[in-house]
């Protein structure tokens, strides 16, 4: 006989948060005991074996004492054990564990079910991107013994179970935060070299696998309007309604998420500052998608939300979701787009081809790729990511205290600028007596930035940068309407090298045209998500006396 016993301390992340004391008792053979001994295991295996694809943290207290030699198991015998009663046994690269325990134990652990009787192999690479040696410490309390050599090859054979396995190429110049799910920012000078940033430039986030859309057989569905389900094909979405095209600024949330980590450490991809970029984008106006599925003066008395589903799933079939506010949806200032096209092309596959929601002004998170479905409705997306994540909370709210329903989902973007070149570090030749420094600025909600000061002090002087709205030498274009500056501005500004300076700490602010201004440090803004992360950016750079030029 042996026993188990998990102390789970907490369920730290998002979607989970409380606190349970799991005491197990199981049987076997081998007379083991686990006894208490700090180990932490996080993201992966919760993700992996709860099922939920995002983060638990919990504290697992263990002595493993392992077995010296195990049993081979054919896959066939693996494939009886695939309930509570026949017990859970999974396979993971040639092992064979029972993990009847965990899911008898584990709440939601249903969706590990999907995996029961089979290889663990799919459901790993869809989820587990940190901290996988716990996850297999972990698992190895389970293990009962080794796939036969047969059926471990006949597993090899099928690589094409990696769900990521059909997702895109990319290009080489980007930097990625993680490779499955893919997300990656350009690097920073790239961002100022063109007011539109190329497509294979713009940063990537996907949560998921890229799913393989057929445009042929794409279909649109609109549905909560008194219409009844409206069903839309590509075609109908490009000739049954009017082409719309917007330039507008897409920024990630966690945008400079890695500035704010050196506070004190966040949770999330670890951002430099280009998880943004500004693109053209084509295609339907959501509100008149609306319209033609039945939306009208009366449906503002009860709907207030208009929600978004992608067609990228996880292992449950779980979509990516969000919503946007109704009167964002429907009001003609809006510009939100059903968009088709991204810089006069159709969408790449990274950017939700065929069809994506561009919201406008809105963080990232609402612009849904690979859109599927849209509902409108009384309530917000109940998706993760619209409930227990894109949140904004004070310095002072721990994991242990964060209550995802006292704060409202981030829609509206702060005011944000940062500086492309020079980047840190950058050693500058004193013969070259001047120095130009670059960025971009932007604000959300339709605000439009009217100035960016820039020191090369540390704060101490400052001076008002030029902004550019197109890359044309000089810059004729009209302003845009009042709450419709969707689009980023380039900055720069070309100043002589201070005289006496060996190093420089050039500082970047952005105001926009409601005089909001971006706060000094982030100390005061810090956040346990690392969201809204926009305090002014700061560079060093050096400057050497030594040149053969003069
Ligand atoms: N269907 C779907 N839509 C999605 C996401 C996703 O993972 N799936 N990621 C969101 C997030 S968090 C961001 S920041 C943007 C990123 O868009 P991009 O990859 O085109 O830059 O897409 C949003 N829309
Ligand atoms: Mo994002």
């Amino acid at each position: 006989m042996w026993k188990l016993h998990f102390n789970f301390l907490r369920y730290q992340v998002a979607p989970v948060v409380a606190s349970c004391a799991v005491r197990l008792s199981s049987s076997s053979s081998n007379e083991q005991r686990f006894h208490q001994h700090g180990f932490s295991w996080t993201r992966a295996l919760a993700g992996i074996l709860a099922g939920t694809g995002v983060v638990l943290a919990c504290g697992l207290h263990q002595t493993v004492q392992m077995r010296s030699s195990l049993p081979v198991i054919s896959q066939a015998e693996v494939a009886k054990h695939r309930s509570l009663k026949d017990g859970v046994w999974v396979t993971y690269k040639g092992g064979v564990y029972n993990i009847t325990e965990f899911v008898a134990m584990h709440p939601g652990g249903d969706k590990i079910m999907l995996a029961a009787g089979g290889s663990l192999e799919p459901f790993w690479t869809l989820y587990a991107v940190h901290n996988q040696d716990h996850v297999l410490e972990m698992l190895s309390l389970y293990k009962i013994g080794e796939l036969s050599a047969e059926d471990l090859k006949k597993q090899r054979d099928v690589k094409s179970s990696d769900p990521y396995s059909s997702d895109p190429e990319r290009h080489p110049v980007l930097r990625p935060n993680s490779l499955k799910p893919f997300t990656a920012e350009p690097p920073p000078e790239i961002l100022s070299d063109s007011y539109i940033t190329p497509s294979v430039f713009f940063f990537k986030r996907n949560h998921l696998p890229v799913p393989q859309v057929d445009p042929a057989s794409y279909r649109l569905h609109v549905e909560g309007l008194p219409g009844g389900v409206l069903t839309l094909s590509l075609e109908d979405l490009k000739t049954r309604f009017p082409k719309h095209t917007v330039t507008a600024t897409l920024q990630c949330a966690g945008n400079r998420r890695s500035e704010m980590n050196k506070v004190r450490q966040v949770k999330g991809l670890n951002w430099g500052i280009a998880a943004i970029g500004n693109a053209t984008w084509s295609g339907a106006k959501l509100r008149d998608v609306l319209l033609a599925a039945g939306y009208g003066p009366d449906v503002t008395q009860w709907a207030r939300h208009v929600q978004f589903e992608g067609l990228d799933k996880d292992i449950t079939g779980t979509a990516y979701g969000a919503s946007i506010p109704i009167g964002k949806a429907v009001s003609e200032d809006g510009d939100v787009l059903l968009a088709y096209e991204m810089n006069g092309e159709d969408l790449p596959a990274d950017h939700g081809f065929p069809v994506r929601v561009v919201v406008p002004g809105i963080v990232g998170a609402r612009n849904v790729k690979w859109l599927g479905k849209i509902t409108v409705s009384t309530e917000e997306s109940s998706s993760h990511w619209q409930q227990n994540d894109y949140k904004g909370f004070s310095p002072g709210t721990d994991w242990d205290t964060v209550d995802y329903k006292s704060a409202p989902a981030i829609q509206e973007l702060p005011v944000q600028s940062a500086i492309t070149t020079p980047a840190e570090g950058t050693v500058i030749d004193r013969s070259a007596e001047m120095l130009t420094v670059k960025g971009y600025a932007w604000s959300g909600g339709g605000r439009e930035v009217i100035r960016v000061d820039v020191s090369l002090d540390g704060g101490k002087t400052w001076q008002v940068a030029q902004l550019k709205s197109s890359d044309k030498e000089e810059d004729p274009q009209t302003p845009p309407p009042l709450g419709r500056a969707w689009a980023w501005k380039l900055w720069e500004i070309t100043v002589p090298l201070p005289p006496e300076a060996q190093e420089l700490e050039i500082i970047c602010k952005a105001v926009d045209n409601s005089y909001n201004m971006q706060p000094d440090t982030f100390a005061p803004i810090w956040n346990l998500r690392g969201v809204l992360s926009n305090a002014w950016h700061r560079v060093k750079v050096k400057i050497s006396e030594d040149n053969g030029e003069e």
